[in-house]
């Protein structure tokens, strides 16, 4: 591991304001998605999709690197290109989720725990020799009457930071995703109490595991009440708790923070993100990004459908929530950028 390529990737990833496209779906993730919109859910449909965005004109320019599936590392362009080509290209980094999926976690009714550290350090390697530079887990926290628990939490943080240690064995920069879910009814200031819960016990054991911090971009969630909470917050409300969270809790040599949108409307995700860097960029001492997948990638599936004469249509949609994202880094963002 060379501390000096760890942290020199995590910084062009967030070089520029630009962010990091999530596009890595598991399968039924995908399938439920393409499900939602009559796409069939077929091998060669995902490819297509991940055709369209990757070969999307201009996406460079406000995309820093795009997180793949294990099934899209392997595929190709129509033409036979591989699309670790396509990305390089561009100007863009590949990564990989090396996560294999959340399961119920045994004596803790309602909670689950994430999959994947058995060979993983074989799978690190595999990826890193095709051209992978960074990595992704993701660890689910849920809500809910008496949940999450010490043991749930702690369990994913153990494993999260068992994952981030590989990665940088293997040279890649670790994406860490601890994500507390929005579904449910809880208040805002909960989920502000358990994001912050999570991180610290996340953070505890990075530094037990030897994870370099300069060479990890952290993923989390926004702080938000529960979907169907009847407290709703302003985007104000949400950028101050959000900030304030993750100040209290994230030490200041991770580089960069990168959301997830976790189900947010894109323009709210896109909103929320252009206030924490609006109303907080003097004082804050990592950047503050986006690694969003539905956020960026609905409106243009929506427009895809699985047909090709709708490829510019959905390129250009994809195009535009990409774009307005770098400019909710900046604080630049506004809602008239959506009627043009
Ligand atoms: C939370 O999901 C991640 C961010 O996506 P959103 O911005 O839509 O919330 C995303 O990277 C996720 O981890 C991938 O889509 C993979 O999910 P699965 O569950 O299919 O492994």
């Amino acid at each position: 591991m060379s501390p000096r390529k760890l942290a020199d990737t995590a910084r062009a990833l967030l070089a520029n304001d630009k962010g990091v496209l999530a596009m890595d779906e598991s399968i039924p993730t995908c399938n439920k998605r393409f499900a939602s919109v009559g796409i069939p859910q077929t091998t060669e449909a995902r490819r297509a999709y991940r055709e369209m965005i990757l070969t999307t004109p201009g996406l460079a320019a406000s995309i820093s690197g795009v997180i793949l599936c294990d099934e899209t590392i392997r595929q190709q362009k129509k033409d036979g290109t591989p699309f670790l080509n396509v990305i390089a290209d561009a100007g863009m980094i590949a990564g990989i989720k090396v996560d294999t999926g959340a399961v119920d976690l045994s004596a803790h009714p309602g909670e689950r725990i994430t999959k994947g550290l058995d060979g993983l350090r074989e799978r690190l390697n595999e990826y890193a020799r095709m051209g992978a530079r960074f990595a992704k887990w993701r660890a689910v926290i849920t809500i809910g009457p008496g949940i999450p628990t010490r043991g749930c939490i702690e369990a994913n943080a153990q494993d999260l930071a068992r994952y981030a240690s590989l990665c940088q064995e293997a040279g890649m920069v670790p994406i860490v995703e601890p994500e507390v879910l929005m579904n449910g009814d809880h208040t805002m200031e909960r989920c502000q109490e358990f994001t912050g819960e999570v991180l610290h016990a996340v953070f505890h054991q990075m530094f037990e595991q030897g994870v370099l911090l300069e060479g990890m971009l952290l993923k989390p969630n926004m702080v938000l009440p529960g979907l169907t909470c009847s407290k709703q917050k302003s985007i104000d409300e949400v950028g101050h708790a959000t900030v304030q969270c993750l100040l209290r809790s994230v030490p200041a040599a991770v580089p960069g923070i990168l959301f997830l949108s976790g189900g947010q409307t894109a323009t709210l995700a896109s909103a929320r993100l252009n206030a924490m860097n609006q109303k907080f960029s003097a004082p804050l001492p990592w950047e503050v990004g986006f690694s969003f997948a539905r956020a960026i990638q609905q409106p243009a599936l929506d427009i895809w459908r699985g047909d090709e004469a709708n490829t510019i249509g959905a390129q250009h949609a994809l195009n535009h929530r990409a774009s307005c994202n770098r400019s909710a880094r900046r604080g630049e963002y506004n809602a008239s950028m959506e009627k043009s």
